[in-house]
């Protein structure tokens, strides 16, 4: 496809926007249903994550558990706006009947005790209503809190362009009363100050997560594409940059990793971008060099420490292979971060 073609998807996303601005409405009558339309949403999640955990509670066993989040966000990547459209794609591929439902290391995704689904934040309803994003951000954020008031729910967040992992990690920060450390698998460092203008462009969330305070660590894997002001931003703010050029370097390292140690755990957030395009072709920003598959689930296999939360974000499906590949890839991703989550 030409950059011509990728740019008629671009202008074929979401435009909900603008149609509830006329001059003579009362700002207030707009105000009052905005607020009752994010109250509806909220519900929706709160009673979900509420009768889940009730529900894990009452059968007991569970430590920890896994609980799908999706959140449907295209809008603040500077390129294609395809991931709005993943969190069902995604879930449609965890329960592909090519595969079974365990996992490698032998949990089964069926049991409620190891994987439950609270349903999406509703984005785009929300969007359609003209909520800017300063409080959409919000709304994000407070969803997930909802999953985290119901012990021993933890939620497993479903992109989404990477913008939504700042709103999702300030609220696991501030649940939890302090930083985590951060893995992020990425090819980009998503540090930019802002991005053409954009203070929560999918290619600034992890400057607004160290500015914040809400990280101790982050370490990036998979950085492949990163500019002098990336490495900049990067020194700034102490982040640790693994760069794909030294990977064979840093390999061991890497696959032997203790963090959240003395902080309040561990969250994880991988772009699927992180991997060699070879293996995940339906993400936006194809660059090669990356990750195979198993290095990830090597990485993520041998981690040790407390996983509190994590997101799987930037996959495609308007750019992936017409029979899915890059779905269950990032279903694979979301199966083994739930065994990971799940204890
Ligand atoms: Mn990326």
């Amino acid at each position: 496809m030409t950059c011509r073609g990728m740019s008629a998807i671009r202008g074929r996303g979401i435009h909900y926007l603008h149609t509830l601005k006329a001059a003579n409405v009362p700002a207030e009558l707009i105000k009052n249903g905005q607020d009752r339309v994010i109250d509806a949403s909220l519900t929706l999640i709160r009673e979900r994550a509420k009768l889940k955990g009730e529900f894990l509670r009452a059968l007991g066993g569970a430590k920890a558990s896994a609980s799908l989040l999706g959140v449907p966000l295209g809008h603040n990547s500077s390129f294609l706006q395809g991931p709005a459209f993943a969190p069902p794609r995604i879930r449609e591929a965890i329960w592909c009947g090519s595969t079974n439902s365990s996992t490698e290391g032998g949990k089964e995704l069926k049991d409620p005790r190891v994987l439950t689904d609270v349903g999406d934040v509703p984005v785009q309803e929300i969007r359609d209503c003209a909520v800017d994003d300063d409080r959409l951000m919000n709304v994000i954020g407070e969803s997930v809190k909802l999953v985290m008031e119901e012990d021993p729910l933890r939620p497993l967040v479903l992109g989404g362009d990477h913008s939504i992992s700042f709103p999702v990690v300030r609220a696991v920060s501030e649940k939890l009363g302090g930083p985590v450390d951060i893995l992020h698998l990425d090819a980009h460092p998503d540090i930019y100050h802002s991005f053409e203008g954009n203070i929560y462009s999918h290619a600034s969330s992890f400057a607004r997560i160290m500015e914040g305070g809400y990280a101790r660590r982050l370490l990036q894997v998979g950085i492949r594409s990163i500019t002098s002001a990336g490495r900049e931003q990067g020194k700034r703010f102490g982040v640790e940059q693994y760069e794909m050029r030294t990977f064979s370097r840093d390999r061991h390292l890497l696959e032997n990793l203790k963090l959240g140690e003395g902080v309040k755990g561990v969250y994880i957030s991988v772009d699927v971008d992180c991997l060699d395009p070879a293996f995940a072709p339906g993400v936006s920003h194809i660059e090669p060099g990356g990750l195979s598959f198993r290095d990830v689930m090597n990485i993520l296999h041998n981690l040790q420490g407390d996983v509190v939360a994590a997101d799987v974000v930037e996959f495609n499906p308007q750019r992936d292979t017409v029979d899915g590949m890059t779905a269950m890839v990032a279903a694979k991703l979301v199966r083994e971060l739930t065994a990971k989550i799940s204890r």
